[in-house]
């Protein structure tokens, strides 16, 4: 029987969907020491929550295909997993409307403070003090600049348009199959919008892309979205510019040390932040984990992944 190991917190549906097909082994985190023997010697695949590195494949000599839970696949060393010949698939596509959804919700709560209006009706503070203040800012005449235009970028896009706003991205290379106004640099785009949406990649070029020259570019009216991974924000830089009132708000869903975020962030009224629950509903992390158990189990009985990420391509 094909022995799987399961590293860390993973979903409840993964594991029932491969257990009784697949001999299960667990492993409580990605750490290469807690290997076995007996683990080394049997198991051919994996599935984790982003989290695969280097020395965790070398530990295991056997292995020939890698699963990851989510699309972002950055905690997997995917560049050592090519090298070995390894497989490494994500989960594409199943998610893009829950996060596409959440991010809508999370610009409407930054802009018109929805999480504060309804703590100040949970903590009676509507009959002791009257009416909620009006909000400072709204989503009526704003200019969306998408930081990623992808799967995910495509539907939050998509949906924004029902909202009346005009949009532009920047992205490395325009797309031909939408209408958005393209800028060649996120500098561009910042300048010429007063809403910037981050929904980019984990990647060597993104980290801190988001720093104080990008959000002086977005302004006084700024809101800054990020709803992709914390790394590609200047946490600092951020702090600072709220707090110089370089920008108006910002809603982040994610942090670049998770789940630590920083002080500095909460005291902000202008500032929603959620913790990175843009795909976190039943339905859409069932839909995951069913592509991460339908990915391992074409591999074993067809040979072939469903979706591999395009630095480990299938060759058949
Ligand atoms: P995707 O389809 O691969 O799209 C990525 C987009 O980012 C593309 O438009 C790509 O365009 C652009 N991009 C990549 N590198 C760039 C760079 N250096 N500069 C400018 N643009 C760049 O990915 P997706 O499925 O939409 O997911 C995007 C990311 O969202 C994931 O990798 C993950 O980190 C994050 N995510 C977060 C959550 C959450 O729970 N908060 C949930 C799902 C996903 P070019 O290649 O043309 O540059
Ligand atoms: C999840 C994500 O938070 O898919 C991603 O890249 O960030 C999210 O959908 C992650 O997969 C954890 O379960």
């Amino acid at each position: 029987m094909t022995t799987l190991l399961l590293i860390g917190k993973v979903n409840s549906r993964v594991r029932e969907r491969l257990t009784g097909r697949f001999e299960i082994l667990e492993l409580p985190s990605a750490r290469a020491e807690d290997v076995t023997s007996d683990m080394a010697a049997r198991v051919t695949g994996t599935a984790s929550f982003n989290a695969m590195p280097a020395s965790l494949m070398d530990a295991l000599p056997n292995l020939k295909i890698i699963a990851n839970f989510g699309v972002g696949y950055d905690g997997v060393d995917v560049r050592h997993a090519a090298s070995k010949g390894l497989i490494v698939t994500n989960t594409p596509d199943v998610l893009d409307d829950e996060v596409a959804d959440t991010t809508i919700g999370l610009l409407l709560n930054t802009l018109r403070q929805f999480p504060r209006a309804e703590n100040y009706l949970r903590e009676g503070r509507w009959v002791k003090d009257g009416a909620f203040p009006l909000s400072p800012l709204t989503l009526r005449g704003r200019r969306i600049g998408m930081y990623g235009m992808g799967r995910i970028g495509q539907q939050i896009a998509k949906r924004l348009e029902a909202f009346g706003v005009r949009i532009s991205y920047y992205t490395r290379s325009p797309r031909n199959d939408v209408q958005y106004d393209y800028f060649p640099s996120l500098k561009e785009l910042a300048t010429a919008v007063d809403t910037l949406v981050c929904i980019v990649p984990k990647t060597p070029e993104t980290r801190q892309t988001i720093n104080s020259e990008i959000l002086a570019a977005l302004g006084s009216n700024g809101v800054l979205i990020n709803v992709g991974r914390g790394w590609t924000v200047h946490e600092g830089d951020l702090i600072d510019a709220l707090e110089g009132k370089v920008i108006a708000g910002a809603g982040l869903d994610v942090f670049e040390d998770e789940p630590n975020v920083p002080e500095g962030l909460l005291k902000f009224d202008n500032v929603s932040l959620l913790p990175h629950v843009a795909s976190a509903s039943v339905a859409t992390r069932n839909a995951m984990a069913d592509l991460v158990a339908d990915n391992l189990i074409s591999w074993f009985e067809h040979g072939k992944p469903v979706t591999p990420v395009p630095e480990t391509p299938f060759k058949g």
